[in-house]
């Protein structure tokens, strides 16, 4: 064809393509998040006694977010770093090495020997997503197991890892259904993968006790599982980085090669900042650099290479003790804040006579409580009173403060009477 004839017949193509539907007509809208959704409809809300207990996000007593001293120090000093290139696809080795020994340990073999395999991630959503695409490219046929409740899990789904579901919490309770649990991962098939929460459990604030962490790790060991940490709370469930690191720790000393997903949104107050690490335990420094360098691989098309600020702010912190002593302790005084609203809220609801047991309140830890209400109740909570969180009953504690506990109380009480 002629270069006119072309250029004629592309012409009546367009008007053809112009008056038929759109390009995205067949695209409905996607449900609401969740979460994040919550926080949408929260900000949507005029009333003024409205109350977000919704998404995970620390807040202080007077319900306002927080930059932590020691991240507003690190910030000073980065301040004059003229370093704005961009970072190795894997990111800031300063960051990751700290970010590491923070997870195991400063004086884990496996940071000695150089066998761990270490990336940073956009985050612990980020990380998981890494892993998850990992996952399916190096072991194409595992199954991830993940636990009933768990939030998250669409990152596996749209990694396309085929997943399950294990026994976690029992509602009867609201404790962890430790037989249940048990029971699942021995009649997994050997070789399974298992989605597991380092620390502070998200949804339901319930952990494993260390005795039973020990009897986890030895079946998982009988079974041959693989174990993938979610370890988004470090510090913020007990006030005490080492202690939240004790599942990590059980598992890496019996020898398992785990892999661990860090998230510094929390702990530091950085959730903006999308800054987190994974990393891999491999059975030799050769094999870590393999694993490092196909973690890069996945991360270079899709992202390139992370970003560079928050990454700054945590290894400024953590490589400094004076910057790394302030971090302890504020990350303690904010884990204290949620224990001490826990109670505020338990004896509230007690005070006002309700007839049910709110021991949980107390029991749980971390971020969350895990209710118990129901979807009706949770409803009402939303539209009676202008309390936002999630429809399986969650309650964000770093939402509570003493402003507004007494009113959180009544309204839990007047729907679950
Ligand atoms: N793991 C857990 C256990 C977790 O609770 C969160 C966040 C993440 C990972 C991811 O956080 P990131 O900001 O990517 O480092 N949870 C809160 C926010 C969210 O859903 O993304 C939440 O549950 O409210």
């Amino acid at each position: 064809m002629a270069g006119r004839a072309i250029a004629r017949s592309n012409m009546r193509a367009g008007k053809r393509f112009m008056s038929t539907a759109g390009w995205w007509s067949h695209v409905t809208p996607a449900p609401r998040d969740p979460i994040l959704g919550v926080t949408e409809a929260f900000l949507a809300d005029t009333h003024p006694s409205k109350v977000n207990v919704g998404v995970g996000a620390y807040r202080n007593d007077k319900g306002k977010p927080v930059v932590l001293q020691c991240v507003r120090e690190a910030e000073r000093r980065i301040a004059g770093s003229k370093f704005m290139e961009y970072l190795p696809m894997g990111g800031s080795v300063k960051f990751t090495e700290f970010a590491i020994r923070l997870a195991y340990g400063d004086e884990a073999d496996v940071l000695n020997d150089k066998r761990v395999a270490s990336v940073q991630t956009l985050s612990g959503t980020g990380a998981c997503r890494l892993f998850a695409d990992f996952q399916k490219r190096f072991k194409p046929e595992s199954l991830v197991y993940i636990p009933i409740p768990t939030c998250h899990h669409n990152i596996w789904r749209d990694a396309r890892v085929e997943s399950r579901l294990f026994r976690y919490y029992d509602p009867a309770t609201k404790g962890l259904d430790f037989s249940g649990l048990m029971e699942d991962v021995k009649n997994a098939p050997s070789g399974s993968f298992f989605l597991l929460h380092a620390c502070a459990h998200n949804p339901t604030g319930v952990d494993p006790s260390e005795e039973q962490w020990k009897e986890i790790s030895q079946l998982f060991k009988e079974k041959g599982h693989f174990p993938l940490f979610d370890m988004a709370y470090q510090g913020f469930a007990s006030g005490d980085t080492e202690k939240d690191g004790q599942a990590i720790r059980i598992f890496m000393n019996d020898g398992h090669q785990i892999a661990c997903g860090q998230s510094f949104a929390k702990n530091m107050g950085l959730y903006g900042q999308r800054v987190g690490c994974l990393s891999v335990i491999c059975s030799t420094p050769q094999e870590s650099v393999a694993v490092k360098s196909q973690l890069q691989q996945i991360a270079r098309p899709m992202y390139s290479n992370p970003p560079l600020h928050g990454a700054e702010i945590v290894s400024t912190i953590l490589s400094d003790p004076e910057l790394k002593d302030l971090w302890h302790k504020e990350v303690k005084e904010m884990a204290d804040r949620i224990i001490s609203m826990r109670e505020a809220l338990r004896f509230n609801l007690e005070k006002l006579g309700s007839k049910l047991n709110w021991q949980h309140v107390t029991d749980q830890i971390g971020m969350f409580c895990y209710s118990g209400l129901t979807e009706e109740q949770v409803d009402r909570l939303t539209r009676e009173f202008h309390v936002y969180l999630t429809r399986n009953g969650r309650i964000s504690m770093a939402g509570v403060t003493t402003g507004n506990v007494e009113y959180l109380a009544n309204a839990v009480h007047e729907v679950s009477k």
